[in-house]
């Protein structure tokens, strides 16, 4: 078959590149397709989280989705909620959830997770645990082998009292129970590198490791056994479900 001279071939349209916020949006909406009426929703915090609440709000206004009451993980997530007209409730209140949707720093084959990069972990490790299920949502960039096997912080929450004795015990436990070579340090920010302080007025102490942890169980509850830590960024055996946007053929695939 020959095109006539005159009638120009259509070349095919030049590829979609999505950018990594077009693939958190992507992941977020997929997730909040799980939303149904009535439902109390954990409301996750960070970049990808933030997608999934404005889809919630924006199916609320719409009449699609009714009776949503929402708690959030952050003061952030709260503030965005209210501004968003979702209504909102706590962990006292409603100590069962039926769905969390939230974002994570890492998640492993088995969909353990390290959070808390954004630095709200205590209250999403709060509400995430008292949720039916848990969809976790994700660009193709989370995705790894090994939990700390990148290099990347796992953050742990610590009280601001002698944090420093804290961060050497951390980094000690690391060294001497799990021969995993570790850097612990205190996250700081701003010009004058102020310690960074939790919604909950806590400091975090971001480890830093040579390879990956290994026995994450072991390492979960020896870092709860350091008085002084509030809790730790390593979400294991939570996630219900992943959505991962991205990755060979940007497609959705859930795990
Ligand atoms: C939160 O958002 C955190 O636990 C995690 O640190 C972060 C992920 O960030 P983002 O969605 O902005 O990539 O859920």
């Amino acid at each position: 078959f020959l095109f006539p001279e005159s009638s120009p071939m259509e070349a095919p349209p030049p590829p979609t590149i999505l950018t990594q916020d077009e693939l958190k949006k992507i992941a977020a909406y997929k997730a909040v397709e799980f939303v149904e009426s009535g439902m109390v929703l954990g409301l996750g915090t960070g970049s990808t989280a933030k997608h999934a609440v404005d889809r919630i709000a924006e199916l609320l206004h719409q009449g699609k989705l009714t009776n949503i009451v929402g708690v959030p993980t952050s003061k952030k997530t709260q503030e965005q909620a209210i501004s968003l007209g979702i209504p909102l409730s706590d962990l006292d209140k409603h100590p069962i959830l039926d769905l969390a949707i939230d974002g994570a720093d890492e998640v492993d084959p088995y969909l353990n997770l390290v959070k808390g990069r954004g630095g709200s972990l205590l209250r999403e490790k709060m509400v995430e645990s008292a949720c039916k299920k848990f969809i976790v949502i994700v660009d193709q960039t989370k995705l790894v082998k090994n939990l700390g096997g990148t290099g990347d912080a796992v953050p742990v929450e610590v009280v601001p009292f002698c944090w420093k004795f804290t961060e050497t015990r951390l980094q000690r436990l690391f060294e001497e129970k799990f021969e995993v070579g570790c850097v612990a340090k205190l996250r700081v920010c701003g010009k004058n590198e102020e310690p960074f302080v939790t919604d909950n007025m806590n400091y975090i102490v971001d480890l830093f490791f040579e390879k990956e942890i290994g026995d994450l169980e072991a390492a979960s509850d020896e870092i709860l056994r350091l008085a002084g830590v509030v809790e730790h960024g390593m979400f294991l055996n939570m996630a219900t479900t992943v959505i991962v946007a991205g990755g060979a053929g940007r497609s959705i695939n859930m795990v």
